[in-house]
């Protein structure tokens, strides 16, 4: 039997994860939001490529979450995302009474999937989902890091002119502006990356990482980013399913790792069958312990406005 797949919110992120998914053909695909027939013309869009693509499985579009029952693993996309001017943290309300909302329906229908919570601010939604789900930590995951990640090793390899599968970088900390890069961990073929690159360009590339998001959503003006966050899904989503056992900095509750406990941090992860198989812990320097701190301090801040609503 084929692997099944809820997507929730048929958005720009939602709908090109559901798109990536079908294609990889190993699962079927069910695509959920609150927009009447939306989902269910996009799903069907979907389908009829399936002849082209020489793909069987199914992808279904809902308004419920009954087509959603007994699902191995659900990406929450639903919500509200970026303008320009605006920062992740606007979203803050609107996006945890959607993603609370969305979690318990979830929940209720696939009692075993794992969760990758994708709606921004990313660290609290996924902290969210996790108290409102119940569910043990490992099956309850955030996706940015692989994102923040893919953008660091795009300027990385445009600035030395090499192929990105060779540059090879570690992110922690909050998504975006929180974000940690850890430069003693980034290498290009596994030569430290402090051989091949000046301290001044890393700090410039570093710069326009944080802001990554910033600019696309300043671009685009009508929202924010979807190919590269969609692949980043659909990375993880491969790894879990298919039991890869990948290493990749994800959203992951803290508990005690990195100094830090009860708060969902970006940290690498091996991401298996079983979720979150485990959490690394890297040496830090100081200074990135410092960034990582005041990362968390970020994230607590947004817990306890949450706690307060
Ligand atoms: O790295 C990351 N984690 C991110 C996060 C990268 C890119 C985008 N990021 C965030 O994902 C973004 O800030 C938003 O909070 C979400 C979704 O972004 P997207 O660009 O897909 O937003 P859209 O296009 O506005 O789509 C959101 C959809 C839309 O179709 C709504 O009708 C739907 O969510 N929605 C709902 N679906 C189901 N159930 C409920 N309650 C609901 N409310 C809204």
């Amino acid at each position: 039997m084929r692997k099944k797949v809820t997507v929730v919110g048929a958005g720009n992120v939602g709908a090109t994860t559901a798109q990536r998914l079908f294609e990889r053909g190993y699962m079927d695909v069910v695509l959920v939001d609150v927009v009447e027939d939306m989902p269910q013309g996009k799903a069907l869009d979907m389908q009829e490529s399936g002849p082209v693509l020489g793909i069987d499985a199914t992808v279904t579009g809902a308004n419920d979450y009954g087509p959603s029952a007994g699902s191995d693993l659900v990406v929450i996309t639903a919500g509200i995302a970026r303008k320009p001017g605006m920062s992740r943290d606007d979203l803050l309300l609107t996006n945890m009474k959607i993603v609370g909302e969305v979690t318990q329906q979830v929940v209720a229908q696939s009692p075993s999937a794992t969760l990758i919570v994708v709606s921004n601010p990313l660290d609290a939604m996924v902290q969210h989902s996790y108290a409102v789900s119940k569910f043990p930590k490992n099956r309850v995951i955030g996706m940015a890091g692989v994102l923040d990640t893919a953008r660091f090793r795009t300027f990385l390899a445009q600035e030395l002119k090499v192929s990105v599968k060779d540059v090879q970088a570690y992110v922690l900390g909050g998504h975006g502006d929180q974000m940690v890069p850890l430069t003693q961990y980034t290498t290009v073929g596994g030569v430290s990356i402090s051989e091949l690159l000046s301290a001044e360009a890393l700090e410039r590339i570093i710069k326009r990482t944080q802001a990554g998001g910033g600019e696309i959503v300043a671009l685009l003006k009508t929202g924010s980013a979807f190919y590269a966050p969609s692949a980043a899904i659909a990375e993880m989503v491969d790894a879990i399913l298919l039991d890869q056992q990948r290493l990749l900095p994800c959203a992951a509750l803290l508990e005690g790792e990195y100094g830090l406990s009860g708060i969902y941090m970006g940290v690498p992860v091996v991401l298996g069958a079983n979720g979150v198989e485990r959490i690394v812990e890297l040496k830090l320097t100081d200074a990135e312990r410092t960034m990582l701190n005041a990362s968390a301090d970020g994230v607590r801040e947004l817990v306890d406005i949450m706690a307060k609503a």
